[in-house]
């Protein structure tokens, strides 16, 4: 691995740098200062794009961002990346995180997503790193929880191999902080989105094909449970919440969110009414069609989208993030959609990538 220069500025490592949040949260760390290293997993064609726009020829002067190789599943090559690295803060983002997947590989998705954070949090102990380690916890960890909106004190009720993994990787986290003093947090994110989101979640999904059927390269757009709501919120504010948790003088764990739930199916109202194809419901359960201006049907149900268990309702409460970091969304529900389907419309009109 490369050797580096001397230390000037604060070191953060982002695991996940390859993913949505990793993407938006290296942008944020060098607007502030920071030096930035991703450890990114070797892929047979490269898997940087969301990243291309900030990385740097490792020889240029004043290098801001570097990426090393290494893996959640490979214990070794996490010893290897924090002692060259010695960060001082980490910012845990990979993850398995798609949770219909997690259904089709469950072990996988235990040890990337679970025992992936034991793995970082035992290599910090082992090389004696006293980074501040922040944990990418999820709403998914409430699932059917009794409680809503859902706070930092409501139980878990994991409905899926990756929620369960989740959950193990948030006690870990705890459990490190309390045994060994460590400064490691859990934040607990609501479903946060952007024109960057893998697009087989179901938002970049709806977007996307909103503005393939819009330009006439699509014929139709198949959903699974379009009832389901989320506390939907944007990803550049997320990050935002990651980083000032970090920055607080004692660790302890924080829900990020709206505070307001929307379903899938008013997110397609707003991509499609945005691209001129106002969407009319008719039928219901597996017969319900989404229908377009002119008696065209551009969404049915699919239940191959169906999850073998599924989590209908979420909704958070961050009054805690509120009061003791000052993070509020900036973003509303309909202004993200909005902003999503235009970003589809020129990707997918222009061949233009952000
Ligand atoms: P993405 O799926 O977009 O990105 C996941 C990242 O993890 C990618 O960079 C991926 O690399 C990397 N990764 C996957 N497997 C491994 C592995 N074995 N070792 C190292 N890295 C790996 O996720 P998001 O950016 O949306 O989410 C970031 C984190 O936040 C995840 O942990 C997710 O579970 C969690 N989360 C996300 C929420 C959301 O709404 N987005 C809400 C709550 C939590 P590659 O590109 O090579 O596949
Ligand atoms: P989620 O996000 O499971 O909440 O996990 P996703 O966008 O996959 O699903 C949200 C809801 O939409 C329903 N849905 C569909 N989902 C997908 N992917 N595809 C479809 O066709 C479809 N039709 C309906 C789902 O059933 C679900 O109810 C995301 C991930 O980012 C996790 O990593 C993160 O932890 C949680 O958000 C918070």
């Amino acid at each position: 691995m490369t050797q580096f220069p001397p230390r000037n500025n604060k070191r953060a490592l982002i695991t996940g740098i390859t993913g949505q949040d990793g993407s938006y949260l290296a942008e944020l760390l060098i607007s502030k200062g920071y030096d930035v290293w991703g450890m990114i997993r070797r892929s047979s064609c490269f898997n940087t794009k969301r990243i291309d726009h900030i990385y740097q020829d490792p020889h240029e002067p004043d290098v801001r961002l570097r990426l090393c190789h290494g893996d959640l599943n490979d214990a070794s090559s996490i010893n290897h990346v924090l002692r060259t690295v010695e960060p001082d803060e980490i910012y845990n983002l990979g993850a398995q995180s798609h949770v219909k997947v997690s259904f089709e590989v469950p072990e996988y998705t235990t040890d990337v997503t679970g025992i992936g954070v034991i793995r970082l949090l035992e290599a910090m102990r082992e090389e004696g790193i006293r980074a501040k380690f922040y944990q990418a916890s999820s709403s998914e960890q409430f699932g059917i929880a009794k409680e809503s909106p859902q706070s930092e004190t409501t139980p878990f009720a994991p409905q899926s191999p990756y929620a369960v993994a989740k959950v193990l990787a948030y006690f870990a986290t705890s459990i490190y902080r309390k045994s060994y003093g460590m400064f490691a947090v859990n934040g607990i994110l609501f479903n946060h989105e952007s024109p960057r989101r893998g697009e087989t979640f179901v938002t970049r999904k709806i977007s996307r094909a909103a503005a393939r059927i819009a330009i006439g390269t699509q014929d139709c757009l198949f959903l699974g449970n379009l009832a389901a709501a989320r506390d939907w919120g944007f990803a550049g504010d997320y990050v935002e919440a990651m980083w000032l948790m970090l920055q607080q003088p004692e660790p302890t764990d924080y829900v990020i969110s709206t505070g307001e739930a929307h379903s899938v199916r008013e997110f397609c109202e707003i991509c499609f009414a945005e691209v001129g194809l106002p969407l009319k419901w008719e039928g219901e359960g597996l017969n319900e069609t989404g229908i377009g201006p002119d008696g065209r049907v551009l969404v049915r149900v699919d239940p191959r989208y169906f999850r073998p268990a599924e989590v209908d309702h979420l909704l958070g409460d961050s009054s805690k993030a509120h009061r003791e970091l000052g993070w509020k969304p900036t973003i509303s529900f309909e202004q993200l959609a909005k902003m999503m389907v235009s970003s589809d419309m020129q990707i997918e009109s222009e061949g233009i990538e952000h």
